[in-house]
């Protein structure tokens, strides 16, 4: 089989970089996005000029103003990041028909074979960031390997503005150099787990025993890291049109039992989940919903639709009624999320009652959706679910 040819790419303080690059007067400051100095709530990013300051994502705002009480803070203008986004997105799209976007800033692209029509992988990398820059002012981090994994690392590996490939020789060598936080999926949780076991760095990591792992952090998780530990990551880049589930989710920057708030969170969140399901020609048949609370317990629901739908109301709609199943409308909530999965075509489905009301409901979001096409994802939305934006420090 041919090596793969993998393409990570992520962009420099993404938020941050946004608001230099509209606002002249934070060129070359340091810029934390998240909330005004005395407001509780935690940093979004920050631009590189502030991580000087030991600034970054999580951080209490308290905590940087502290830090660097000369920065400027701003709060998040999530419509301006997700236009954003989705101009860095039509630009993938010159490259590669196989894109994964993994969030607001990042994407793989699988490259494998494009080499006649559009040179190396690397020329292709350059070539993104190139693209990136002219039309968007913007820079962006590019790593290039034979695997998520691999690729994902050289890019934050490179990062800011950088190009970096692991290529299969190299890969032993780097991963051993680096402590095991830098595999992907490797929290907090798993890292002290490890230290306890003696673990910090993947060299040691890989001189563990399959079995061992395996007792530890259970059977996949435990192979997962086995693999990982080793260069080994044979996940495909998957299209939203292969992908098996499309979800979203906020951890706020205060714990709420605002239902107001609760559920304009959930309209922004079906807002991006329909129009995407729209984008990939699909219809889900299954909602899920992932509410946390103060305490981490953590709750998911699964309902099946009676057909399957790519409107964002009737997933808002179905969203905000399990969410009342869930929920008693006094717990403080953590982090709610919001997903669809059970996929169809979206052009072989036949609605069995097609009223009046999903009429408009289709209507107007193909209306949305040919103004966004034209404009970006945040030209227009729901006015409801812009306290998403007001008030949201994080979206993952
Ligand atoms: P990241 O790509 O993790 O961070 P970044 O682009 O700001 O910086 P870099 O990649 O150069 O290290 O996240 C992308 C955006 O997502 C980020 O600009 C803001 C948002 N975000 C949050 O709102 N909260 C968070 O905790 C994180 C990590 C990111
Ligand atoms: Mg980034």
């Amino acid at each position: 089989m041919t090596e793969r040819q993998i393409i990570h790419v992520d962009m420099d303080a993404f938020f941050a970089a946004v608001e230099q690059r509209d606002n002249p007067t934070c060129l070359g400051k340091p810029v934390i996005i998240g909330g005004l100095p005395h407001q509780r709530g935690v940093v979004s990013t920050a631009s590189y000029e502030a991580r000087k300051f030991g600034i970054c994502s999580a951080m209490p705002i308290a905590e940087a103003y502290r830090r660097c009480p000369n920065g400027i803070f701003l709060p998040p203008n999530m419509p301006k990041y997700r236009a954003v986004s989705k101009e860095v997105h039509k630009i993938f799209q010159y490259f590669s028909p196989t894109i994964e976007a993994i969030s607001i800033d990042e994407a793989f692209l699988d490259v494998t074979g494009c080499e006649g029509a559009l040179g190396s992988a690397e020329k292709i990398g350059r070539n993104i960031k190139k693209e990136i820059f002219e039309r968007l002012r913007l820079t962006a981090s590019v790593g290039i390997s034979y695997n998520k994994f691999l690729a994902k690392l050289s890019s934050e590996l490179g990062k800011p503005d950088g190009l970096f490939v692991i290529t299969p020789g190299k890969a032993g060598a780097i991963l051993d150099r680096l402590p095991v936080n830098k595999i992907w999926g490797v929290g907090s949780k798993t890292e002290n787990r490890l230290k306890f076991l003696g673990i910090k760095t993947i060299k040691q990591l890989r001189e563990l025993p399959l079995d061992l792992l395996q007792r530890q952090f259970g059977d996949v998780q435990g192979y997962r890291l086995f693999q990982l530990s080793r260069g080994i990551d044979e996940r495909p880049v998957e299209t939203d049109r292969e992908a098996k589930s499309m979800a979203r989710e906020v951890t706020f920057p205060r714990d709420t039992c605002d239902r107001y708030y609760l559920e304009s969170m959930l309209l922004g969140m079906a807002d991006i989940l329909g129009y995407r399901l729209r984008v990939a020609g699909l219809k889900s048949k299954t909602i899920c919903l992932k509410v946390r609370f103060d305490d981490f317990q953590t709750l998911t629901r699964n309902y099946s639709l009676s057909e399957p739908s790519d409107l964002d109301m009737v997933i808002y709609e179905t969203a905000k009624q399990m969410l009342d199943l869930a929920w008693d409308g006094k717990r403080l909530v953590r982090l709610l999320g919001l997903g669809v999965t059970s996929f169809s075509p979206a052009d072989t489905i036949q609605m069995s009652i097609f009223d009046e009301e999903k009429k408009e409901k289709k209507l107007l979001a193909r209306t949305l959706d040919t103004i966004r096409s034209k404009y970006g994802f945040g030209a227009i939305g729901r006015a409801s679910a812009y306290r998403l934006d007001e008030d949201n420090k994080a979206e993952n």
